[in-house]
C-alpha cells in the first residue's frame, strides 16, 4: 500500500497531558505538516491546568469531550495549513497511558453514524457515561491495588504475569474503584477503552480493539500469552471481559476509516486505521534502541524504557510488550515529577527564563558542594511518597539551603541521579558502548542534558525529528501498511526509507563523572531517608 507511493502521507497524532499533537509524514517519512491544541489555552472552557484537574485525595482526571473537542479543533488547523487530506493512506496513533474513557450503553450507535455536518463533539456528547476521566497522574487507588495483589496472594505473583505489580494509575485499579464508588455508572458502561484506544475509536467509527503494548499498562493483561488475564479481570469487576472487548497485536489494520472523515474533511475511503497504542510505546518505535541504549523522555513526566528480551516483570519498574517486535518485550520506570516540578522550581528561583535556570547550571559546582535535594510535588511512583526534603553534605535533613538557587542544581542533579539509578535496576547496564538518546519537551534543554551525560557517563544523543512518540506512530502506520517485504524487520524498513539520523548532543566530561559516581551511593541514602521520614509523619 505504501511503498513506492511517494505522494502518499500517514498521519499521526498524540493525544498527550498536556495537548494534542498531529503529524503528518511523506511517502519517505519526512514530516509534511504538524499542528498542536494545547488544552489550557485553547480550550480554556475545560478548566484544566497542564491538561489535567487535580482534585482531592490524589485524583487526578481530565473531561474526555476536550480531547474529543481537541480532535476537532486540529483536523480544522490541519486542513486550513494546506494539507491535502485524501492523500493520506493510514493514520496511527498514540496517547498518554493507564488512563481509561467509559463509553455510555449504545455510544457505539452514536460512533457509527457521526453526522458530517457537526463537530465530533456535539455528536459524542452523550457517549461517555464518565465525563472525567482518570488519567495517569491519579494516586487515589492503593486501597484497589492491595485487593488485587491480594487476589493474586501477592504483588511478585501479579507482577510476574501482567509486568507491573499494582500500581495506582494503572487501569485495573481505577475501573475497580469506579465499579465500587460507582456501581450505577459501570452498569451503564457498555465499553471501556484506554485513552489511545477511544481516539481510534473515533477514527474507526466504531470500537476499536487495546493493543498489547499500552494493554500492558492496566494490570490485566498476561503478557507472555498476549492475552487478557482472567484471574485478574475477576477480582477487578464483573463483566470486565465483555466492556474491554478484544487485545490485538500491535501493527494490525483494524479497518477503513469512518464515512465522517470522509465527507468532512475529504479523507480517502480507502485510508486505513492501525491500532493506536502507548506514548511511551510509540516512542520506543521512533526511535530505534539499540543494546546498550537507554531512552530517557522528558515530558510531564520523565520516563525511562529499553528493550527488553525476557518478559517478567519484578516489584519495580513495569514490563511492556515490545510494539514492533512481538517476540520482545520493553522494560519502563516513569517518575510523576518531571517537568512540572522543574518548572516549578525555575519559577521559584529565576521566573519564567529556562534562560536564567541554565545560568545557574552552567555557573555552579557540579555536585552542588554536596548538598542534596529531592522534590515530590505530586505523591512519586517510585519511590511512592510526597514533599521535599533537603539535606546537607553529611546527610542531615535541613529545611533550606545555604543559598536558595542551590535548589536549580539540586534539583537537576537528583533527578538525573534517580534516572540513572532506577534504569539500571530496570536492566541497563553503563559500560564502553552505553549511550542514551534523549526526547519530550526539556530534551531542547542541553543545560540539563549535560548534567545526565556527566551522570550516566554516556553521550547523548537525539533523532533529526523532534517529538518521537508522534514519529514512532507514524512509522507504525507506514510499516503495517507496507506492501512489499512482509517479513523485513520494522527497524530495518523504517531506517531503510527514512534515513533518518541521531545527533549528539553532549559527551560526558571526565572530572564531573567522578564526582556523581560518589554522589550516586549518597543520594541513595537519602531517599531512603527521605521515605522514612514520609512515613514517619503519616503514622502518628
Ligand atoms: P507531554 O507530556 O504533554 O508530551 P512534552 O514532552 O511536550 O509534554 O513536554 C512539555 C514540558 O516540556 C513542559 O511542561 C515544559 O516544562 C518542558 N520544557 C519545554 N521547554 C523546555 C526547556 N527549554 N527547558 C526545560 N523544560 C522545557
Ligand atoms: C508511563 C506513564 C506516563 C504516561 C504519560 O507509565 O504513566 O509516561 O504515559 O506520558
Amino acid at each position: 500500500m505504501f511503498d513506492n507511493m511517494f505522494e502518499k502521507y500517514v498521519l499521526s497524532l498524540d493525544l498527550s497531558t498536556q495537548q494534542l499533537k498531529l503529524i503528518v509524514l511523506d511517502g519517505q517519512l519526512k514530516q509534511k505538516y504538524s499542528t498542536k491544541v494545547e488544552f489550557d489555552l485553547e480550550l480554556p472552557e475545560f478548566r484544566t491546568k497542564r491538561g489535567v484537574i487535580r482534585k482531592c485525595n490524589d485524583v487526578v482526571v481530565a473531561p474526555v469531550l476536550m480531547w474529543v473537542k481537541a480532535l476537532d479543533l486540529a483536523l480544522d488547523k490541519l486542513r486550513a495549513s494546506g494539507c491535502d487530506l485524501s492523500l493520506v493512506a493510514g493514520i496511527c496513533g498514540c496517547a498518554q497511558q493507564h488512563g481509561s474513557v467509559y463509553w455510555k450503553n449504545n455510544a457505539s450507535d452514536l460512533l457509527s453514524n457521526l453526522d458530517p455536518g457537526r463537530f465530533l463533539h456535539a455528536d459524542l456528547a452523550t457517549a461517555f457515561s464518565l465525563m472525567e476521566s482518570p488519567v495517569w497522574m491519579d494516586s487515589s487507588t492503593s486501597l484497589y491495588c492491595r485487593k488485587l495483589e491480594d487476589s493474586f496472594g501477592n504483588s511478585e505473583k501479579l507482577a510476574q504475569t501482567t509486568g507491573s505489580r499494582a500500581y495506582e494509575r494503572f487501569t485495573a485499579s481505577q475501573i475497580a474503584k469506579v465499579y465500587d464508588t460507582k456501581p450505577g455508572i459501570y452498569q451503564i458502561t457498555e465499553r471501556i477503552s484506554l485513552i489511545s484506544s477511544f481516539l481510534a475509536s473515533i477514527f474507526i467509527g466504531g470500537y476499536a480493539s487495546i493493543d498489547h503494548s499500552d494493554g500492558s499498562g492496566m494490570n490485566l493483561l498476561d503478557i507472555k500469552n498476549r492475552k487478557w488475564c482472567g484471574e485478574a479481570l475477576e477480582a477487578v469487576a464483573p463483566g470486565l471481559k465483555e466492556k474491554l472487548g478484544e487485545v490485538v497485536e500491535n501493527l494490525t489494520v483494524l479497518g477503513q476509516i469512518a464515512p465522517y472523515f470522509v465527507q468532512r474533511y475529504g479523507f480517502n475511503p480507502e485510508c486505513k486505521v492501525v491500532s493506536f497504542t502507548g506514548d511511551n510505546p510509540a516512542s520506543l518505535a521512533g526511535m530505534n534502541l539499540g543494546a546498550g541504549e537507554v531512552a530517557i523522555s522528558l515530558g510531564t513526566s520523565d520516563t525511562v524504557f529499553l528493550s527488553l528480551e525476557e518478559g517478567t516483570g519484578g516489584l519495580l519498574g513495569h514490563v511492556l510488550c515490545n510494539p514492533v517486535d512481538s517476540s520482545l518485550f520493553m522494560g519502563l520506570i516513569c517518575f510523576k515529577n518531571g517537568s512540572l516540578t522543574r518548572e516549578r522550581i525555575k519559577n521559584l528561583c529565576v521566573g519564567e527564563s529556562w534562560d536564567k535556570f541554565n545560568q545557574i547550571l552552567e555557573t555552579t559546582d557540579v555536585g552542588n558542594y554536596g548538598y542534596i535535594g529531592l522534590y515530590y510535588d505530586l505523591t512519586e511512583i517510585t519511590p511512592h511518597i510526597q514533599g521535599e526534603y533537603r539535606f546537607d553534605p553529611d546527610g542531615n535533613l535541613i529545611s533550606k539551603f545555604p543559598a536558595p538557587e542551590m535548589d536549580v542544581r539540586a534539583c537537576i542533579e537528583s533527578q538525573a541521579i534517580r534516572l540513572r539509578l532506577y534504569s539500571e535496576r530496570l536492566g541497563y547496564s553503563s559500560g564502553h558502548s552505553s549511550s542514551i538518546l534523549i526526547t519530550g519537551g526539556a530534551s531542547s534543554n542541553t543545560a540539563i542534558l549535560q548534567i545526565i551525560s556527566n551522570v550516566f557517563n554516556a553521550p547523548v544523543y537525539t533523532l533529526d525529528l523532534p517529538d518521537s512518540a508522534c514519529l514512532g506512530a507514524g512509522y507504525m502506520a507506514a510499516y503495517a501498511l507496507r506492501q512489499s517485504d512482509e517479513r523485513i524487520p520494522f527497524y530495518d524498513y523504517i531506517n531503510q526509507i527514512s534515513g533518518r539520523k541521531r545527533c549528539l548532543l553532549c559527551t560526558p566530561d571526565e572530572t564531573a563523572c567522578k564526582v556523581y559516581m560518589q554522589l550516586v551511593s549518597k543520594y541513595r541514602d537519602c531517599e531512603n531517608k527521605a521515605f522514612g521520614i514520609y512515613y514517619s509523619r503519616l503514622t502518628p
